[in-house]
C-alpha cells in the first residue's frame, strides 16, 4: 500500500518549520509583502486583534507576537483572490457542492451581495437594498419570530454581537444557537456552578508565577501557538508542565520559539511537558479524581506523622461548601475504577499528584478534549474540586483557565449572545431601550437543528461560521437548511453552508478583522473583543477592503434590522455610523464596561472584573462549591472495549493546517501527515490486529444505532502513539459520524470527542 503521505514529524513545534510555513502561506495568498506588513500590526495596541485564537496578548508586546497559525489566519483573510459574481456565474451551486472545503475557500474573498436563483441554480449579484428588503419581508411574514434561528460564530466583535442580539430581541426571540454551544459551553456551566463565574480566573501574568501548569485535553501547538511561548517561559523558569492527552502532541513535548534568536540559530528547542500522561478518551474525570485521592491520602499521612498539612484548610473552611461530601465521594471511588476508566496506572496518577502537591501555585488549563464529551460538566467540576484542595484559585499564579476557541467567543456571550439570557440582563435591556423583551428561552445549536428538521424553524441567519459543516450529522443538517424558507449567511469567504440555499437565500459579504472600516464621514471605526483572560481591547483593521461593495458586520445587521423591525425602538443607522454609540449602550446595560470608549483606547484595553479571582463566590451556596458526582458509569472507551477489537472510540480534532472548517492546506506537519486529510490515527497493535498496514483504506462506520446509517468513506490508516481502542481523525470531514442524538449532560454539546465507530476494510485492488 502506498503510504507516502506519512512522513517525518517535526522534531519540535515552532522553529524553522514554522517560519517556512509562514512564507508559504503568504505566497499562496498572493501577498508576500503586504502580508508581512499586515502581520506587524497583529495584536499590537494600534492594530487589529488576531482572528486566530483567544489567547491573551502580553503587556509588553515584543515587535510582534509571532505565531505561525496567526499568520495563516491573517493571510487567509488578506488574500488577493476573489470569489466574484463571475465565479458564481461560472459554477452552479450543485457543481460547487462537489468541491472540498479547501477548494471552495481557495476561491478567495466574497465581493458582492449574492442572491440564489433557483432557475439557473446559481448565485446572482443583488443590491444591498434589495437584499435587506427581501430578508426583512420574509422575517416579518413568519407566524412567530421563534421560527427564525440566529446563529453566531465567535469571531463577531462585541459591537456586531451586541447589535445582533438587540435586533433579534426587538424582533422577538431568544433563538441564539452559537458556536459556543459546540465548544466551551460545559466550561461556562461547570464554572458557574463551582465558582460563580463562567470564565477563566487567571491573567497572562499568572503564567509567569505558576509553579505547575496542568494542560488537559488541549493541543496548543496548533490551536493556541502563542500559549506555547508562555508554557516555554514557564518551563525554562523551572515550572512543571503536566499534560493529559491520549495522543502525543509534538507542541506539548518540545517547542522551538521562533522569537528566540539564539534557540533558532542553535537549532535547539525547549522541553515543555515534564510529565506527559496518555489517558483513554473521556478518562479525565477518573484521572483527576485519582489525583485528588492521592492528595487526600497524602494529607492523612501527613496528619498522622505530625507533618505540615497538604490541604489548604483555611481556604476549605472559609471559602468552600460541600467538602465533606466530596471527600466521601473520593473515598468511595476505588483505584481499580480509576485505573480502568482513565486508562492510566495508579503510579502515573500519583506522579502527577506529586507535582500538584509540591507546587505552591497551580494553573489548570483545558479545551475541547475535556468539553466535547458526555460528562464534560462533571469533569470540569472535578477539575475545580481538585484545585480547591490546595486553594489554587484567586491568588497569583493559580487558577482555572478554559482556553477559548474563536477570538471573540467569550465576548459574544458577555454582550448577550445567549439562548438562556440572565434575567438581569434582559431587565437592563428592557429598561434602557424600552421594549418588551422576549423572556422565553430560545434554541441552542441542537435545538435549532431539531426545529429545522421538524419544520418548526423556517429561517436561518448566520453571523459568520459554517453551520452545515461544523454541526453534527452534517448530511442531515445540509438537507434541513435547504428546506427552509430563508437562509442568510454573513461571511467573508464561500463555504459549504452557502451551498445549502433555502427557498430564498443570500450571501452577504462583510469586512474582515484586518480591514479598515470607514464610516460615511471617513472616520475609521474600532471594534472590540474579549480574550480568554477577560481582557477587552480594541481592534482596527489596516488593509483596504477586499471589495468596495463590502459592508461591516455592524452595517449589515443594522440594514437587516431596519428592514425588519424599523427604527421605532433603535435608530440602527445612527449606531452603524458610529461604534462609540453602540459601546455606550453596552456600557449602559452590561456591568463592567464603565468608561468603555475611553478604556478601550488604552494600549492593552481593560480587564473585566472576575469575582472568583477575588475569592467572591456568586454561587447558590455563596462559596466555592465542591461537587461529589460518581464517575460516569461507562466512558466511550469502556464501551468500545466491549466490542472486542471491532469497535473504536473516535475523537475528531484539528490538523495543523486548518481553522475549524477552513482548511489552509493538506499537511499536518507535527503529526507527520502530508497532502492528505482523510486519515485515521490508530495504535500500531490495533492496526496489526486488523491485519492492516499503514496507508490501507477503510470506511469509518458509525455505531450509534438510532436508525441512521453513518459512513465516512475512504480514509487511510496512520499508525500513531495513541491508546489502544482509541482512534482520531479530522473535523469537519468526520462530522457525518457525530450523532445529533449524543450530547453532553447539561451542556448539550455534541460529543465530537467520543464517537462509537467500527472500521471496515475497502477492496482497494
Ligand atoms: N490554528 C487553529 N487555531 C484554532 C482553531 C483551529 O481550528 N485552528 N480552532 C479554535 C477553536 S474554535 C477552538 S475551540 C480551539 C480548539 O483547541 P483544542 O481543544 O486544542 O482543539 P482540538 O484540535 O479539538 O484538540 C483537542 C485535543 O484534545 C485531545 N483530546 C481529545 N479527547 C481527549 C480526552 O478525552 N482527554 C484528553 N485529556 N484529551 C483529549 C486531543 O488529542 C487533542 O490534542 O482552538 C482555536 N484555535
Ligand atoms: N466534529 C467536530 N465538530 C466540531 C468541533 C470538533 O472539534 N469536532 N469543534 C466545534 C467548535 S469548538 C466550534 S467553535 C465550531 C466552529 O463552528 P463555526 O464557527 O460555525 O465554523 P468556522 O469554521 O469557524 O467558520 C468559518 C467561516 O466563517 C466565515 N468567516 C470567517 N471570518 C469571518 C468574519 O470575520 N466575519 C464573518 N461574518 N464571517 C467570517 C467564513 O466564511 C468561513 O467560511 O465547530 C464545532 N464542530
Ligand atoms: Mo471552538
Amino acid at each position: 500500500m502506498d503510504s507516502k503521505f506519512i512522513g517525518k514529524k517535526s522534531a519540535a513545534a515552532g522553529g524553522w518549520g514554522a517560519l517556512k510555513s509562514c512564507g508559504k502561506q503568504l505566497l499562496q495568498s498572493g501577498m508576500p509583502i503586504s502580508g508581512a506588513r499586515t502581520m506587524l500590526k497583529a495584536n499590537q495596541p494600534d492594530g487589529f486583534d488576531c482572528p486566530g485564537c483567544a489567547w491573551g496578548d502580553p503587556e509588553h508586546g515584543s515587535s510582534f507576537e509571532f505565531c505561525e497559525n496567526g499568520v495563516k489566519a491573517v493571510a487567509w483573510e488578506a488574500t488577493e483572490k476573489r470569489a466574484t459574481p463571475a465565479f458564481f456565474a461560472k459554477n452552479t451551486v450543485s457543481e460547487l457542492r462537489r468541491l472540498t472545503d479547501y477548494e471552495l475557500e481557495l476561491n478567495g474573498r466574497l465581493t458582492h451581495p449574492m442572491r440564489y436563483d433557483a432557475a439557473s441554480d446559481r448565485y446572482l449579484s443583488v443590491s444591498w437594498h434589495d437584499a435587506f428588503t427581501e430578508i426583512g419581508g420574509i422575517l416579518k411574514g413568519l407566524d412567530t419570530p421563534n421560527r427564525a434561528e440566529f446563529y453566531t460564530s465567535g469571531r463577531a466583535s462585541n459591537e456586531a454581537a451586541f447589535l445582533y442580539q438587540l435586533f433579534v430581541r426587538v424582533y422577538g426571540t431568544n433563538n441564539f444557537p452559537d458556536c459556543s454551544n459546540m465548544c466551551h459551553e460545559a466550561s461556562g456551566i461547570a464554572m458557574r456552578q463551582a465558582v460563580g463565574v463562567g470564565k477563566g480566573t487567571v491573567l497572562l501574568e499568572d503564567f509567569e508565577e505558576a509553579d505547575a501548569i496542568f494542560v488537559i485535553g488541549q493541543n496548543p501547538g496548533t490551536n493556541h501557538p502563542r500559549m506555547l511561548g508562555d508554557l516555554r517561559r514557564a518551563a525554562i523558569r523551572g515550572a512543571r508542565v503536566v499534560v493529559f492527552n491520549p495522543i502525543r502532541e509534538r507542541g506539548l513535548e518540545r517547542f522551538s520559539d521562533p522569537q528566540d534568536k539564539i534557540e533558532m540559530l542553535r537549532g535547539g528547542s525547549t522541553d515543555i511537558a515534564s510529565l506527559y500522561l496518555q489517558p483513554q478518551l473521556g478518562g479525565d474525570m477518573a484521572a483527576v479524581r485519582g489525583m485528588a485521592k492521592a492528595v487526600l491520602a497524602r494529607e492523612d499521612r501527613a496528619a498522622a506523622a505530625g507533618q505540615p498539612a497538604v490541604l489548604d484548610h483555611a481556604f476549605l473552611t472559609e471559602h468552600c461548601a460541600d467538602f465533606q461530601a466530596y471527600q466521601t465521594a473520593v473515598e468511595a471511588t476505588s483505584w481499580a475504577e480509576i485505573e480502568d476508566q482513565s486508562g492510566l496506572s495508579r503510579e502515573e496518577i500519583e506522579r502527577a499528584a506529586d507535582v500538584y502537591i509540591n507546587a505552591e501555585r497551580v494553573i489548570c488549563t483545558w479545551a475541547m478534549g475535556v468539553t466535547q464529551h458526555l460528562h464534560s460538566v462533571a469533569t470540569i467540576r472535578e477539575i475545580a474540586n481538585f484545585m480547591f484542595l490546595r486553594g489554587n484559585i484567586g491568588r497569583p499564579g493559580a487558577g482555572l483557565c478554559p482556553v477559548r476557541g474563536h477570538s471573540n467567543v467569550q465576548g459574544d456571550r458577555t454582550v448577550g449572545i445567549n439562548e438562556k439570557p440572565p434575567e438581569d440582563f434582559l431587565d437592563a435591556l428592557e429598561k434602557h431601550f424600552r421594549f418588551t423583551v422576549p423572556r422565553e428561552h430560545g434554541h441552542n445549536v441542537l435545538a435549532a437543528i431539531g426545529a429545522m428538521l421538524d419544520g418548526s424553524a423556517e429561517a436561518f441567519i448566520g453571523l459568520g461560521g459554517n453551520f452545515a459543516r461544523a454541526t453534527p450529522d452534517s448530511a442531515l443538517v445540509e438537507r434541513a437548511l435547504r428546506r427552509l424558507k430563508l437562509t442568510v449567511h454573513i461571511a467573508t469567504k464561500p463555504n459549504h453552508s452557502h451551498l445549502m440555499p433555502g427557498e430564498t437565500a443570500f450571501i452577504l459579504p462583510c469586512l474582515g478583522r484586518t480591514e479598515m472600516d470607514l464610516n460615511a464621514a471617513g472616520n475609521s471605526q474600532l471594534v472590540s473583543v474579549e480574550d480568554s483572560m477577560s481582557m477587552v481591547h480594541g481592534s482596527a483593521g489596516i488593509n483596504r477592503p477586499a471589495s468596495p461593495h463590502l459592508l461591516s458586520e455592524v452595517a449589515i445587521i443594522a440594514g437587516i434590522a431596519q428592514a425588519t423591525v424599523g427604527s421605532a425602538v433603535v435608530d440602527w443607522a445612527e449606531l452603524a455610523d458610529d461604534h462609540d454609540r453602540i459601546r455606550d449602550h453596552i456600557e449602559a446595560t452590561i456591568p463592567g464596561f464603565e468608561n468603555y470608549n475611553k478604556r478601550l483606547r488604552k494600549p492593552r484595553g481593560f480587564h473585566l472584573r472576575n469575582a472568583a479571582s477575588h475569592r467572591e463566590w456568586d454561587t447558590s451556596a455563596g462559596k466555592a462549591s465542591f461537587s461529589s458526582e460518581a464517575l460516569p458509569e461507562e466512558t466511550v472507551h469502556q464501551r468500545a472495549r466491549k466490542g472486542e477489537g471491532r469497535r473504536f472510540a473516535l475523537q475528531t480534532f484539528r490538523s495543523h493546517d486548518q481553522y475549524n472548517t477552513t482548511i489552509y492546506g493538506l499537511d499536518d506537519r507535527y503529526r507527520g501527515v502530508y497532502g492528505e486529510r482523510q486519515v485515521i490515527f490508530i495504535h500500531p497493535a490495533d492496526l496489526k490486529a486488523m491485519n492492516a498496514e499503514a496507508g490501507d483504506r477503510i470506511d469509518v462506520v458509525g455505531e450509534h444505532h438510532d436508525g441512521i446509517e453513518r459512513i465516512a468513506g475512504n480514509f487511510r490508516l496512520v499508525p500513531y502513539d495513541i491508546p489502544r481502542g482509541s482512534i482520531a481523525g479530522y473535523y469537519p470531514e468526520l462530522n457525518v459520524l457525530v450523532p445529533l442524538g449524543s450530547a453532553g449532560k447539561e451542556s448539550d454539546t455534541p460529543t465530537s470527542k467520543s464517537i462509537m465507530v467500527s472500521l471496515r476494510g475497502r477492496n482497494t485492488a
